[in-house]
């Protein structure tokens, strides 16, 4: 089982998606995501230029070798770039290895824990009243779990909150977004906000919210605080993570449990949070954290913890990620809870795919591997545009968080 071709491709469905597909000397290929959102082609370089070439003539069903290969083997370790590159080859092997013993991806990693995966969808609103509207459309299509973004009165933008009526999408096409951001108005507001949701639904459903890194520790730990009575499934990013000790002072204050981890990339960005319990659930995914084969090491490390998975699953990881990432939180015994945000029409169409949802649960499907194709005939029809992140700025025009 030779590899013999290895190409990459890039497509702008509705958004930019970045795909590996790997091709094997019996004619049976897999496909792994490598999308890294407003850094796209600098991944597809590093798998163009410098991966594909040396996984030429390699056995498709060496897994753990192939990584630890293009892990250890490049000297330069971790970073976002070199992990997606990682994941990407890691994922597309496992669909091959899926498809050549005909089952699906999570029987591979030892079966079903659960009969589906809980999902959390977003709902938003520019007003209280709207994201309330927002919230009773989830809860009628069955969701159980659902975060609540709201624009904040007096700032003029705020993470999660379209511009327009529209799917809210993190990138804009051509243009770096400056936002401005007051973590005063934000910290007096929200509250509001989520006492209006539990008085008018109630407990039924889990709530969510993404502080984004916007605050600092202090600040964190006096929103975790405030919003205890309103029973938190997870207050996310509450304060950048680079320096993971600062999870200590938000501990030492507030009970609401925390969420942490979409901008990593490895074990090594999530130990100390991991075994000091610091955090409740780590939100590394498939795409940016070295696959099936790292993401797997992880959850066993924080299973030891009592931390459970939260899977990162915004737009910008494509189908082929929100496929593979089913598979894994079916298998993983310590899932918490997946991200589904849901994709732009055309992204779903050139990314066939097995995965089903029903009143709030997904199941990954039982096609062999992860169950999402790609048409390349119609990826081509949708050339790539340039897109970026968005940056924020206090009220005086300093850079801060995005
Ligand atoms: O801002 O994926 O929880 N979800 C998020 C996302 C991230 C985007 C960045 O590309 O925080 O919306
Ligand atoms: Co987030």
């Amino acid at each position: 089982m030779k590899i013999v071709r290895a190409d990459v491709i890039v497509t702008c469905p509705g958004r930019n998606f970045v795909t590996l597909k790997i091709v094997t000397d019996e004619g049976v290929y897999g496909i792994g995501d490598a999308t890294l959102n407003g850094r796209e082609l600098a991944v597809a370089s590093y798998l163009k230029d410098h991966v594909c070439p040396t996984l030429i003539g390699r056995d498709a069903g060496c897994i753990e070798d192939i990584w630890q290969y293009l892990y250890k083997g490049a000297y330069w370790r971790r970073g976002p770039v070199t992990m997606t590159a990682i994941a990407a080859v890691d994922v597309a092997l496992w669909d091959i290895l899926g498809k050549v013993t005909g089952m699906p991806l999570y029987r591979l990693l030892g079966g079903a824990s659960r009969d589906g995966v809980m999902v959390y969808g977003h709902a938003t609103g520019h007003d209280i009243p709207e994201a309330l509207d927002r919230y009773a459309e989830h809860v009628e299509m069955g969701y159980k779990a659902i975060r609540v973004q709201c624009g904040v009165p007096n700032v003029r933008s705020v993470y999660g909150v379209p511009k327009d009526n529209g799917m809210y999408e993190p990138a804009t096409k051509g243009t770096v977004e400056e936002h401005s951001w007051s973590s005063e108005k934000y910290l007096d507001f929200v509250p509001k906000l989520f006492e209006a949701v539990r008085a008018k639904f109630g407990f039924d459903t889990h709530l969510l919210h993404d502080v984004h890194h916007r605050l600092t520790p202090i600040e964190a730990a006096r929103l975790g605080k405030s919003v205890e009575p309103y029973r938190l499934f997870w207050m996310e990013d509450p304060t950048p993570a680079e320096n993971q000790a600062a999870f200590r002072l938000i501990r030492e204050h507030t009970v609401t449990p925390i969420a942490v981890g979409e901008v990593f990339n490895s074990i090594w960005d999530c130990k100390q949070l991991i075994e000091e319990q610091l955090i409740d659930y780590i939100r590394a995914t498939l795409t940016h954290a070295g696959g099936i084969t790292h993401l797997r090491r992880i959850a066993d490390f924080a299973s030891l913890c009592q931390v459970r998975t939260g899977c990162h699953g915004p737009s910008d990881l494509s189908p082929v990620c929100m496929g593979a990432a089913l598979h894994f939180d079916l298998w993983a015994p310590n899932f918490g809870v997946q991200e589904y945000m849901g994709f732009p029409e055309a992204a779903l169409e050139v990314f066939p795919h097995a995965w089903r949802f029903e009143r709030g649960m997904m199941h990954p499907g039982d096609a062999p591997g992860h169950g999402v194709d790609i048409d390349e005939a119609l990826a081509a029809r949708y050339p790539y545009t340039p897109a970026y992140l968005p940056v924020a700025r206090l009220e005086d025009g300093t850079l801060w968080n995005w």
